[in-house]
């Protein structure tokens, strides 16, 4: 099934329909999407990585979760797939695949679905409308980057086990610049966009043109990768790195996300989970241009097409380190197509046209 998730794109599969050998699994997932080829003219993918994206769903056998939801990031233009990073726009249409498959029954006016992210084994319940046993995609939820209006998806995430700040320290200096490395979800490194020489109001395209710029945010990754205990990070889609400039349009903050070496047209719905988390942490890199109500628990992220809403908690105990507590927040999702996908053959030569 082709579905919308959020602002993210991509194809769901019950995982009794693929191989349970991750390469053999990936091999075929490259072929299904039409990569490694940077059109992916051969397959289902969109050319870029939010319309390249898989999820793999299965009944759950933890007793906390109905569903588990393994998240692939299909490269476009290499053949690789990663299961290094979550997606929480993806997210949003695994609960309606869920019932949609018969996985999870339908519960009356609308349905919560408990969802294990075997990526991260961190857990999300999601609550959508399916009045008539049936999931109903239509509503007047809107959201910014994606035209019209939609159902509401109402995504709670509970408290974090792993740390906040996985360096341990607020501010880390890497080639002289000041960042944060924050995890609520999403190994993200906040930088001021100023400290790189940009106004962090420039559009993804101009960004993605700065090739100063993609080599200065190239070695930021790769230290914080280190720091943060990803170890080498040179292929892996994660930490994303997030510029940060005072807001513009009402919200607490303008953000430009590399997700992460394309700019981000609007924002993950983890890696805006994450940034929320850091704005509110004293001392972190950003909080002094940030406009955070600490009366309120939302927090507005600008980003190149609107704004993301986050629901965020952030406790600051005197004896440990900084926790996030509760996350939500609201996406929209829709399916698009079911039906019968063909990948490419096995045994044809997969170069692209690089
Ligand atoms: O951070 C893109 C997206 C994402 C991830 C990315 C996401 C999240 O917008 O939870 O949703 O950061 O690679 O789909």
């Amino acid at each position: 099934m082709l579905m919308r998730g959020g602002t993210s794109k991509g194809a769901y599969f019950l995982a009794d329909d693929l191989p349970a050998e991750p390469a053999l699994r990936d091999d075929l997932l490259l072929r299904i999407m039409g990569s490694p080829d940077e059109r992916q003219i051969d397959g289902l993918g969109g050319a870029h990585p939010l319309t390249s994206k898989v999820a793999v769903i299965s009944a759950s056998e933890d007793p906390n979760a109905d569903v588990d939801y393994l998240f692939l990031q299909v490269v476009v233009d290499r053949p690789e797939v990663s299961d290094r990073q979550n997606c929480g726009n993806i997210l949003a249409g695994v609960g309606p695949f869920a019932v949609e498959r018969g996985l999870v029954d339908a519960g009356g006016r609308e349905t919560s679905v408990r969802i294990r992210m075997v990526n991260s084994g961190e857990h999300a319940t999601a609550t959508f409308p399916t009045p008539d046993g049936r999931v109903d995609y239509t509503g007047d939820a809107e959201i910014s980057g994606v035209p019209g209006a939609a159902a509401p998806v109402v995504i709670e995430f509970p408290p974090r086990a792993g740390e906040l700040l996985p360096t341990g320290k607020r501010v880390d200096v890497i080639d002289g610049v000041e960042v944060t490395c924050v995890d609520n979800g999403m190994p993200t490194v906040l930088i001021a966009a100023t400290s790189l020489g940009v106004t962090g109001y420039e559009s993804p395209r101009d960004l993605e043109e700065d090739l100063a710029l993609a080599d200065q945010l190239h070695s930021i990754r790769l230290a914080t990768g280190r720091l943060m205990g990803l170890g080498d990070v040179s292929d892996a889609t994660v930490p994303k790195l997030t510029l940060l400039a005072p807001p513009r349009n009402g919200g607490a903050i303008t953000t430009r996300t590399f997700i992460p070496v394309r700019c981000h047209t609007s924002i993950g719905v983890l890696g805006a989970a994450s940034v929320a988390a850091g704005l509110r942490i004293e001392g972190a890199v950003g909080a002094d241009i940030a406009a955070i109500d600490p009366a309120s628990d939302r927090v507005r992220i600008e980003h190149p097409t609107g704004f993301l809403d986050i629901k965020s908690s952030v406790t600051a105990g005197p004896d440990g380190p900084p926790a996030a507590r509760r996350t939500a927040v609201v996406r929209t999702a829709r399916k698009i197509f079911d039906g019968t996908v063909f990948p490419r053959a096995a045994d044809r030569p997969t170069g692209g046209h690089r």
